[in-house]
């Protein structure tokens, strides 16, 4: 099996050379015509963790990837959905439309084991590589998971020892430094100075009180999302979720929200608050706008539960 993994990374060289050369003829860059999404849940044990809300990381996970879906985009998106647990990851949907998305978000479980972070990431970026030739799309790894890569197997490419240094001085040889290099050159061996071929979306669940996942960790996924040009929320067990459209992080999205929006519409960021930049476009403009509006009402009129002591699982 690796064997034919590694001859496929390697007649992958010549695509990439054209991807780049597309890269660095500039037009790439503004000639997307569709967003390729791999929406990657981490199914692994850890994620049976029950936040102050009452609800586990997993069901909240599956809220924010339907919230996901479910945003207003400038471009017209396709989604496929891949879960990862123990020592491997499964296919749960291949690529289709926001509504079938939903659904099938809505029949996934959790899993008991651990987490083949390094693998699932490194994968999921070499099938959207593969994915819709021909097609000037952005591709986006988006995952949801509380954890650090600890299950991927030794005989596959984006295995390694973790990094002893943090980002971006990451440790040449590492799950890290491969996983990084994937998300940049769609090769885990192999760094480049020019722009990362995927955005990395992250959506990180922990706990602030026992520091897990390891700080390390965390700066290392904000670091490659943010040099991908994607989104880092790191969601924390004693938080409410976070809720698209919610610009002062209050968990309801009322008129103070709308006017924020309203009051930095039209603007890039920066000047623009992010905090009204909900897609991550660095640009307030219609997008945002009716991400707002379809949100509005959301969390305002519950009476919140009493918040719970955070039950951890670790795997
Ligand atoms: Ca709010
Ligand atoms: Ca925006």
């Amino acid at each position: 099996m690796l064997t034919r993994t590694l001859n496929r990374w390697a007649s992958r060289t010549v695509a990439g050379a054209a991807l780049a050369l597309a890269l660095m003829s500039g037009t790439a860059a503004h000639a997307f015509t569709e967003e390729h999404v791999i929406i990657l849940l981490d199914r692994s044990g850890s994620m049976m963790t029950t936040r102050a809300s009452g609800q586990t990381r997993f069901a909240d996970a599956l809220v924010r990837g339907r919230d996901f879906v479910n945003m207003a985009n400038a471009l017209p998106r396709l989604f496929a959905v891949w879960s990862f647990e123990g020592a491997s990851y499964r296919r749960e949907q291949g690529f289709q439309d926001g509504p079938t998305t939903v659904a099938t978000l809505s029949r996934l479980t959790s899993g008991v084991g651990a987490t083949p972070l390094a693998l699932a990431v490194c994968d999921a970026a070499d099938e959207l590589l593969q994915f819709g030739p021909g097609i000037d799309a952005r591709k986006v790894v988006h995952l949801i998971s509380d954890g650090e890569e600890n299950s991927t197997p030794e005989t596959t490419l984006c295995f390694g020892p973790p990094s002893t240094t943090r980002y971006p001085d990451l440790t040449e040889g590492s799950w890290e430094w491969k996983v990084r290099n994937m998300l940049k050159t769609g090769d885990p061996l192999r760094d480049s100075p020019n722009p990362f071929q995927l955005i990395f979306d992250a959506d990180v669940f922990f706990n602030h009180l026992t520091l897990a996942p390891e700080p390390f960790f965390l700066s290392f996924v904000q670091g490659v999302t943010k040099a991908s040009g994607g989104r880092y929320t790191p969601i924390d067990d004693v938080r409410p979720l976070p809720i698209p459209g919610d610009t002062d992080g209050n968990g309801c999205i009322n008129s103070v929200d709308y006017r924020f929006m309203l009051d930095n519409y039209g603007l890039n960021v920066p000047p623009g608050s992010p905090a009204a930049d909900f897609n991550g476009d660095r640009v307030i403009d219609f997008t945002d706008y009716a991400i707002v509006i379809a949100n509005l009402g959301r969390g305002c009129n519950a009476v919140l539960p009493p918040l719970l002591p955070v039950h951890e699982v670790r795997e």
